[in-house]
């Protein structure tokens, strides 16, 4: 896979280097061809170099617009060398070989930073400088292409420790790079021109989404949105299938993915039950009926739950969609739905019913993105996972099982709650949970005050955090936060641990008889 070089075309406009490069090549016999300023570059230095007109027997025309479109450029770049038929071709009309292009691109970003005006950025569009890089990055199995000065001296190290031959694993790594910077440079183009005839920029511009769907607004309705799907087929709002009710909107896509992918923590543990608000869960519930773990998570905080969405891990039955059709709900999403509950749900006009094959797999690897000024965040999906094996208990007192259940519970729905994020549980359902709030104490507070107001509301003797086990999903700073869960009632506390002051925090819990287990793991969520 070694492949000499013996001719280079050369047409650069950052003129950068170009002298050594050309300097060297030339010392190892290599031909240069190159077009009118980078030619008249190298000759006055003294280099032998061919222009490029004389090669193809035109003159640079059109104020340069044409100069290496030809085919005995393009056919000495993608000519097989080892296929009869291209040699023949090649043979029949004089056509030569180029093993090496050096070639980058008229600095079109560059002159509308400057202010250029419209002619001049026009004239800036680089044509045949993109089409020789494709031609040369495709026949990289022949071909070596350089579209980058800092690529000069890595060219030359191959040169030299190889007789002058390239390797085919740096042509293709050269092809790689030289395909993304086309693609950079035409997207470049793309945003101004959009900008130039008051266009909205193509809004896949900055990653290979499919266009699903062009939504009536964004999170507000003075924003245009769209929804595209990544290709990855995976199980969820992308590829789930809606029976009825209106266009999904931009919120509803956001809130019934985070509603799906917590309830799918569940996936193995009975009939369970997540409802969402504004992306944060206000409910979720277990229990051996589908409608009893629906009726669980919504008497968490039947007020928020008004309007919200709701995603089962089984698929939706009768009985829970009568349940569900009593008050107003956004969107349900399942993995199926019998044709009983389908019927139940046609009266309800504006019930979206979204079904699925299964359920997302939490483990999955993947990427999440976000978005910041001037560039975007990539990280791995959270998809972290919880060994029991793993847990560290650091009270004197161990939690019981019926604590145990509840606090590796209350650690799947924090996963999925909003930082500062506080989740108290009790027999398997949520019954209250704590969402972004900048301090954890208040998170705490706002979660038992949330199961207060409910166990007024469901005519309870005692709010439901007194024997509740709590989950926070980053270690507490303080004794505080842990002091206000033992005022609520709480007896067991799950939590990463790994504070300056855990010896504070443990101290505080062993006082108050909490037991507490460590995880080593956080789960922040912003
Ligand atoms: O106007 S072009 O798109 N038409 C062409 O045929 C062409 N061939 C090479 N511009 C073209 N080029 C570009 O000229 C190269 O990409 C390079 O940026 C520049 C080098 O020109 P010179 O050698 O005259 O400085």
């Amino acid at each position: 896979n070694l492949v000499p070089i013996g001719r280079a075309l050369i047409s650069v406009s950052d003129k950068s280097g170009l002298l050594d490069l050309a300097r060297a090549l030339h010392g190892m016999g290599v031909e240069l061809i190159s077009t009118g300023g980078t030619s008249s570059m190298l000759r006055t230095a003294g280099l032998p170099v061919r222009d490029v007109s004389d090669v193809t027997g035109f003159p640079e025309m059109m104020d340069g617009r044409v100069k290496t479109l030809h085919p005995l450029v393009h056919g000495g770049l993608l000519a097989l060398r080892d296929d009869d038929e291209h040699l023949v071709a090649m043979a029949a009309h004089g056509i030569e070989p180029i093993d090496l292009l050096i070639v980058n691109l008229y600095p079109f970003e560059e002159t509308v930073a400057k202010g250029a005006d419209h002619a001049t950025c026009i004239e800036n569009i680089d044509i045949g400088g993109p089409a020789m890089i494709r031609a040369a990055a495709k026949n990289h199995k022949f071909v070596a292409v350089v579209t980058d000065p800092a690529d000069y001296a890595p060219l030359l190290d191959q040169l030299k420790a190889q007789d002058g031959a390239t390797s085919l694993a740096f042509r293709q790594k050269l092809a790689l790079s030289a395909y993304a910077k086309t693609a950079a440079y035409d997207t470049a183009v793309s945003t101004w021109l959009a900008g130039q005839i008051k266009e909205k920029a193509p809004r896949n511009r900055s990653f290979a989404g499919k266009l699903a769907q062009t939504l009536r607004y964004g999170e507000n309705p003075h924003q245009s949105a769209a929804f595209y799907t990544d290709g990855s087929k995976r199980e969820g709002v992308a590829t789930a299938r809606q029976w009825q009710g209106k266009e999904l909107s931009y919120n509803n896509i956001n809130d019934t993915d985070a509603a799906f992918e917590l309830v799918a923590e569940f996936a193995n543990a009975g009939p369970a039950c997540a409802i969402i608000k504004h992306a944060n869960p206000c409910g979720v519930g277990q229990a051996g009926s589908l409608k009893d773990a629906y009726l669980r998570a919504y008497h968490c905080d039947q007020t928020s739950a008004f309007g919200g969405i709701v995603a089962l891990n089984q698929p939706l039955d009768a009985e829970t969609a009568e349940e569900i059709v009593k008050i107003f709900t956004e969107v349900v999403i399942a993995p199926g739905a019998s044709d009983e509950a389908k019927a139940i749900f046609a009266a309800k006009k504006n019930l979206r019913l979204l079904t699925t094959a299964g359920l997302p797999d939490p483990r999955a690897a993947g990427l999440a993105f976000k978005q910041v000024s001037g560039g975007m965040l990539v990280q791995d999906r959270d998809n972290g996972w919880l060994n029991p094996a793993d847990l560290k208990v650091v009270t004197k007192r161990a939690p019981t099982e019926a604590e145990m259940a509840d606090l590796l519970f209350a650690w799947k729905v924090a996963k999925h709650v909003k930082s500062n994020a506080i989740v108290y549980v009790k027999d398997g359902a949520t019954v209250g949970v704590g969402a972004g709030q900048m301090s954890r104490v208040d998170s705490t507070r706002i979660a038992a005050r949330k199961a207060q107001d409910m166990a007024e509301a469901l005519g309870l003797p005692q709010p439901l955090t007194i024997g509740s086990s709590v989950a926070s999903d980053a270690f507490f700073p303080f004794p505080d936060g842990l002091l206000t869960v033992a005022e609520a009632g709480a007896t067991a506390v799950i939590q990463p641990g790994g504070s300056m002051n855990d010896a504070a925090v443990i101290a505080a819990a062993d006082e108050a008889g909490l037991a507490m287990v460590f995880t080593g793991m956080r789960h922040f969520r912003h």
